[in-house]
Parts: C-alpha cells; sequence; structure tokens
C-alpha cells in the first residue's frame, strides 16, 4: 500500500466477531435526493483525468452516498446496497429538506443546536440517521459514521451530536516553497517552477495538457480527505503571491477546482499582493503607486473588479489572503498608510460581495528595541485599540481577520504564545499554524504536531481565558471566527512525503473543528484508520507519535533557544552562522557567550515579555517561574545557573540534546518490532526516514553541544542514570517511558561551521 488513501482506507474489519456485528446492524444505504439536488457548477470542460478511478460528485449528497458505498462496502468486505426506502440496518442519510425520512426520526428542535456544519447521529429502531441542517453537514456526520468503524468502536445506541467550535477552517498553500510533499522532477511543475505542489496550475510549458481544469485523481482524495475532518477553505497559492492569480486564464482553472470540490464544502481564496493594481499584466487596467492610496476611489474599485470577475466564476470565493510590508512583499507602509488603512481599503472593495479578507501579521523588524518579536503587537495594536468617530474602539473592518502565527518568531516547534492573542479585543483574530514541516522536520522526520498545537489552544492567556477561548469567539464574543493551517499536501504517492506527515493534516483538522480535543485520541484514530487495529501497531505507534515532537524540541532547540537552523534549507543545524540579516541569523538568537545562552527579553533585556497581560509577563520574566521549556526564550541563563532537575544549566542542556536523539533511537528499534503488522512498501518507507533522521537528530545535537562547549568551556557530562522523557500538557502526563540506563559521551567532530 502506498498511502495514497491516506486515512480513508476502508480495509475490511479484522477481527471476525466484530464485523459480524457490523454486518449484523448495516444493510443498505438510502440517501434521499443525492442526485436531484446538484451543485451549482460552472466549468462546461470539467472532466476527470483520463483512465480516472474516481468519479465528479455532482452533489454533497451524492458523495456523502458514495462515500458510504465505498467505505462500508470496504470495511465489512461485502457490496452495500443503495436503496431508497429503508429495512433494518439502513444507514440513512440527509436533511429534514433533502429527506422525509430522515425528518421523520430527526425533529427540528433535535437540529436546532447543531448550526450550519454540525451533526446528528443516532441509533433509530430501522437503522441509522445521520442528519444535519444541511447537506455538508450530513457529509461531515457520514465520514464520522465511517470513522466510527474505521477505528473499531461500537454502532449501537448511537446518539452523537458535533457542533464545530470554529466557523472558519481553512489551510493555505505555499506552493513553490515550503512543500516537502512534491515528487515532480524539477522543472514539470506548474507557475515559477511549482514542483510538487497538489493543484496543478497553468496552462502552458512542460505540463501542459495534464493542467486544471482537468481533475486529477489526487484532487477527490485530498477533498474527501479534508472534508474528513471537516476543513472547509483554502487559499490555494503562496502568500509570498503572483498575481497570475487573478488573471482570467488562473481565475478559470481556479473555478474548475471550485467547482470540483464543492460538493466537500471546501471554498477557495487567493493570495494577493498588495500592489497588484500596478502588474502589466493587468493592463490597460492599471494603476500607478500614486493611486495605491487605500482609500482612493481607483484602488477600491480595481480590487472590486477582481472580486467580481473571481466571484462571477466562483460564486461561493472566500476572499483574499494578504502578506504585506512583511519580508520585502509591498503594503500600505510604503505609501504612508498603516495596515489598518491597508486591510480596510481591501475589505472595503470586497464587503459588497460579502468576501473576507486574511490580512496576515508576520511582520518583522530587528531594529526595534533590539527585539524583532515585538514588531507585530507595536504595528497592530493601536489599531486595535483606536477610538472611532463612533465611539467604539478598533478600526479594523468587520470583514478583516488579522492571520497571526501561534508564537511571536515564525513556526518553531516550541514557541510561547503569539502576545497578541487575548489582546486585540476588538479585531477578528485568526490563529494560523504551520502543518507542513518546514522547521519541524520536513518529510525526513516523524515529528506528531497535534501535542504543539494543543499545547498552544490550551495556553492561558492570563487576562483573556485559553488561546482556544480567544480564537473560537467565547473570550471577545466574536461570531465570525477562523483559524488556517499551512498545508503539507503535495503531489507524493501519499500526498504528504512522510506517510507520518498525513497525521498533522488529520489533526489540524480535528483539532480545528474540537481545540479541546486530546492530542492522542486523535492520534489514536488516525493510526487505526492509517496503519492498522491490532493492539499492538496502535499501542506502540501512538507512543511513538506522542512524544516524537518533544523529542525534535530537544534535539534541535532544548529549553527555549530558538531558530538555530542552517539558513539555506531549515532543516539543519548551524548555530555559529550569521546570516544577511540579524534577526534572520541563528547568532542573533542564541546569544552565545562566556556567561551563558539565551535571549533576554525581560525586563532587564528587551522587555518583550511586557507585551504579555501582566500576570504571564511576571511568570516569563522571571527565569525561576518561566517554564524551564522556554527559558532561553526569555532569558539569558548562566551556564552554572541549577535547574529543577538538581543539574546545572550546562549539564540539563547536553542531556536534553542526547535524551532528543535517544528518542528518535527508540522509535527506530521500535518500528522495527512492527514488521509483521506493517505492509512492506510503507513498513521499509518509514524505517528508512527514521534512520535518517535519527542521523540528523545526532547531527543537531553534535553541531550545537560542540559549539555552545566553546562558549562554556566545559565538559561533557556523562550520565549513568536511566533517561526518561515525560511530557505533560494540560497538567497530565500524556506519554512517558523509560529508556534502559546506557551512559553516553557526545562524539565530538570537527566543529560547526
Ligand atoms: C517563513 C517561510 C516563508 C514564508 C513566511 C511567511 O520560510 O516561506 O513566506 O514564513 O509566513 O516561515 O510569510
Amino acid at each position: 500500500y502506498d498511502g495514497s488513501s491516506m486515512w480513508l482506507r476502508y480495509v475490511p474489519v479484522g477481527d471476525p466477531g466484530l464485523l459480524a456485528e457490523y454486518r449484523r446492524s448495516i444493510s443498505t444505504i438510502v440517501v434521499e435526493n443525492s442526485d436531484r439536488e446538484k451543485v451549482h457548477r460552472h466549468t462546461p470542460n470539467l472532466s476527470m483525468a483520463p483512465g480516472s478511478a474516481e468519479n465528479l460528485m455532482e452533489s454533497t449528497l451524492a458523495a456523502a452516498r458514495n462515500e458510504l458505498t465505498r467505505g462500508l462496502g470496504g470495511l465489512l468486505d461485502k457490496a452495500v446496497p443503495v436503496e431508497t426506502s429503508p429495512r433494518d440496518g439502513a444507514v440513512i442519510v440527509g436533511t429534514r429538506d433533502s429527506s422525509p425520512i430522515v425528518s421523520r426520526y430527526i425533529s427540528a428542535r433535535d437540529l436546532a443546536s447543531i448550526g450550519k456544519d454540525g451533526y446528528l447521529i443516532r441509533s433509530v429502531s430501522q437503522g441509522t440517521v445521520i442528519a444535519g441542517n444541511t447537506d455538508i453537514g450530513a457529509l461531515y456526520g457520514t465520514f464520522a459514521f465511517l470513522r466510527l468503524l474505521q477505528t473499531h468502536k461500537p454502532i449501537t445506541g448511537l446518539a452523537i451530536a458535533e457542533t464545530p467550535k470554529i466557523k472558519r477552517r481553512h489551510l493555505n498553500y505555499w506552493e513553490t516553497e515550503r512543500l516537502y510533499a512534491g515528487n515532480n522532477p524539477a522543472g514539470t511543475g506548474g507557475l515559477n517552477g511549482e514542483n510538487g505542489a497538489i493543484f496543478n496550475f497553468a496552462a502552458t510549458g512542460a505540463s501542459a495538457g495534464k493542467n486544471l481544469p482537468v481533475i486529477l485523481d489526487r484532487y477527490i482524495v485530498a477533498a474527501r480527505a479534508m472534508a474528513s475532518v471537516g476543513i472547509n477553505g483554502i487559499t490555494i497559492n503562496n502568500v509570498n503571491a503572483n498575481a497570475a492569480y487573478l488573471t482570467p486564464a488562473y481565475i478559470e482553472q481556479e473555478a474548475a477546482l471550485a467547482d470540483a470540490l464543492r460538493p466537500y464544502g471546501i471554498k477557495l481564496a487567493v493570495s494577493i499582493n498588495y500592489a497588484s493594481p500596478t502588474d502589466a499584466r493587468f493592463a490597460p487596467d492599471t494603476l500607478t503607486n500614486q493611486q495605491l492610496n487605500p482609500y482612493g476611489a481607483a484602488f477600491q474599485s480595481w480590487w472590486n473588479r477582481r472580486a467580481r470577475q473571481l466571484q462571477a466564476a466562483i460564486p461561493d470565493f472566500i476572499g483574499f489572503t494578504v502578506k504585506a510590508n512583511s519580508e520585502g512583499q509591498p503594503g500600505p507602509q510604503d505609501f504612508g498608510y498603516d495596515h489598518g488603512d491597508g486591510a480596510n481599503g481591501v475589505a472595503a472593495a470586497v464587503a459588497p460581495l460579502g468576501m473576507t479578507i486574511f490580512w496576515r501579521t508576520f511582520v518583522y523588524n530587528a531594529n526595534v528595541d533590539n527585539d524583532r518579536l515585538k514588531r507585530p503587537y507595536l504595528e497592530f495594536g493601536h489599531i486595535d485599540d483606536e477610538l472611532q468617530p463612533d465611539g467604539t474602539r478598533g478600526r479594523f473592518a468587520g470583514n478583516v481577520f488579522l492571520q497571526t502565527k501561534n508564537g511571536p518568531l515564525d513556526f518553531q516547534a516550541r514557541e510561547p504564545i503569539h502576545p497578541m492573542f487575548g489582546r486585540m479585543e476588538n479585531t477578528n483574530q485568526a490563529i494560523e499554524l504551520q502543518v507542513t514541516q518546514e522547521y519541524t522536520g520536513q518529510s525526513t522526520m516523524l515529528s506528531y504536531l497535534a501535542p504543539m498545537w494543543e499545547e498552544v489552544l490550551k495556553t492561558d492567556t492570563h487576562g483573556a481565558g485559553l488561546v482556544g477561548n480567544v480564537v473560537d469567539g467565547t473570550t471577545h464574543g466574536q461570531s465570525d471566527t477562523a483559524i488556517v493551517g499551512v498545508a503539507n499536501l503535495g503531489n507524493a504517492d501519499n500526498l504528504t512525503g512522510h506517510h507520518f506527515s498525513q497525521a498533522n493534516l488529520f489533526a489540524f483538522g480535528r483539532q480545528a473543528w474540537n481545540w479541546t480535543l486530546d492530542a492522542e485520541d486523535i492520534a489514536d484514530d488516525w493510526v487505526r484508520m492509517t496503519w492498522s487495529n491490532n493492539r499492538q501497531p496502535v499501542h506502540t505507534i501512538v507512543k511513538m507519535m506522542m512524544g516524537s515532537r518533544e523529542a525534535l524540541v530537544n534535539y534541535q532547540t532544548p529549553l527555549g533557544v530558538a531558530h538555530q537552523f542552517r539558513s539555506s534549507d531549515h532543516y539543519g543545524p548551524n548555530p555559529a552562522q550569521w546570516f544577511i540579516k540579524d534577526d534572520w541569523s541563528p547568532v542573533y538568537y542564541n546569544k552565545a557567550d562566556s556567561a551563558g545562552l539565551g535571549y533576554d527579553r525581560s525586563a532587564t533585556g528587551s522587555n518583550f515579555v511586557a507585551q504579555y497581560f501582566p500576570a504571564l509577563a511576571t511568570k516569563y520574566g522571571n527565569i525561576d517561574t518561566v517554564p524551564e521549556n522556554l527559558m532561553m526564550w526569555f532569558h539569558h541563563v548562566p551556564w552554572n545557573h541549577r535547574m529543577r532537575s538538581g543539574r546545572i544549566f550546562w549539564d540539563e542542556l547536553v542531556y536534553r540534546y542526547q535524551m532528543g536523539v535517544q528518542y528518535v533511537t527508540w522509535m527506530r528499534q521500535t518500528w522495527d518490532t512492527l514488521r509483521p503488522f506493517i505492509d512492506t512498501r510503507r513498513f521499509s518507507e518509514v524505517a528508512a526516514k527514521l534512520s535518517a533522521q535519527e542521523t540528523d537528530a545526532a547531527d543537531w545535537r553534535d553541531t550545537s553541544v560542540n559549539y555552545w562547549k566553546e562558549f562554556s568551556g566545559r565538559q561533557i557530562p556523562v550520565d549513568n542514570g536511566p533517561l526518561s522523557i515525560r511530557i505533560v500538557v494540560d497538567g497530565r502526563t500524556i506519554s512517558g517511558f523509560d529508556l534502559s540506563a546506557q551512559s553516553y559521551t557526545i562524539p565530538v567532530r570537527a566543529g560547526a561551521s
């Protein structure tokens, strides 16, 4: 098996008792009107690639029906017929509008509290009813029902009611860069050599004829996978945006994609460049720099024209994602305006069309009090707080989301929360998480990121509730809410490169739906759906996954040191590097010297801590109360600082690196014990990745420790005791294991360059 069905595998239930029980409970599939209710299709020449096994769906209910046919047929290992009236054991799907049978079992009152995307799954006299207020809700319920069987859960006596906590659950694709799941040879991709991108745009070049509007199988697999976890929107191009995505030739392709994804409830958005109105590709409809005044009629009507063209082709088009005045992208500041002016200008242009703007807050500049991390709050905070003529506060328009990364730096494996969460009371805020593993092992390292997102979303802001409460609107009462994952889908056979990277997409969707879920429960579901329901592999793989992110933090950047990556690839270590700008350089972040290691952001340093609510600022600002895993984020820690373990900081640091590497060794050895349970191809592919990961983890340890040693002047400690990692989230140990006692020394290499 090559992984190409992701977690939608539907292999026959292996346990004979359970299989018999499922077969007794399920006889037929009843989805009334699944052929009548067609979704709007705008692309007459939309077609599947020749020889394709998948079908383009005409409606959401048809997608639900087909998923049940495929899923139940596979799981029960026999065809389950689609019938028009129920008999005992029917699986009945629909809304009260689409299905008289559903409305017989489910009252309007039953559905009143589950909202637009929610669903009910109920065991009834004749079988099971899966109902939503909308077809999409019914489809989500269908996937949830199939998940019960895929994970070998009981399917009798069901009374499930589910509603997502966050309204917009989106992905962003960073085509061109940061896509680690591609297997196109160089030069055969679409725009600007977007090799390995999931969606194959552009109508010219080597890939002409294979492009949209032809729909490839993997688009539909991706759509089903996204829908199965409730993802309902994607921004399809890189945030460093190419204006080609606004041209008619591209809009036509985008419309084809939108048509294919629509039955699955997935809507499209596009990343834009603020200065696109001056782009010659739109001639004669171009503006001058002087006309980029965001309040000007020229600027607003230009964006309104683009939005209208998009809406004509894609009626449910979401809107635009904007990276402005960030990493060289143009923005309102280039023309004398601030982010509030810029965001509101674009927002005003699209508001009449019901569209939304996702304005990113990833702005930085090392020349602010010597700390790049302070920039976003300085640029955005006062706009959120600004008194308006009508007496209210906050200048950002109602159809603007500020899209903010979970941490203040840049998707490191561990960061404190971004100080803007909770402190932007008057503005819609979307949290942006990185599903693609740019700084977390790319497609080589097994690192399950759900524990990190759980840690972020359950962090107390000490002033506005948990981050999750801020994002889901409960803290400040926003009704429009959003969470965004920078996604990891590509054109590799398994769509994500590393088989285990699929788990990160799965987990992102589940947590976007309900951020209070437990990362371990999500892993358990994914493993059962993807690998096996056999107790031993389930238990072992879940354990491997649960410690994997903490291990990665330890062998790459333990105790809160950050951004020690080689600038060329963001994969390997280079703590000694200075690169073009201070704040792109590992040395800027580690501040290694003979006194110690780490960045002083306390009141005696950059005072970045002051951007948090006071209680959190106090906690982080004091070396005795800061969590040790963030210590170097906030303090320049003396080499002989006494740690909670009793060890001095230097010893603890080395210990952490070693512990991280040992976890990978343990994963590699443990994976070997699973050989009897795993298909050959995936077994050996994962084994090869784990062995590469072990080598690369050791490189991180050796390069880092040897470099720090030049400053600490201390010896590598030798530890004879048993090493153990205990990982605690939310006050609860979620994973623990002991490695057998072994002593270690760090092999001395040539030293860091
Ligand atoms: C960085 C990536 C870069 C992105 C940038 C962003 O290296 O490719 O463009 O984030 O978020 O992590 O805009």
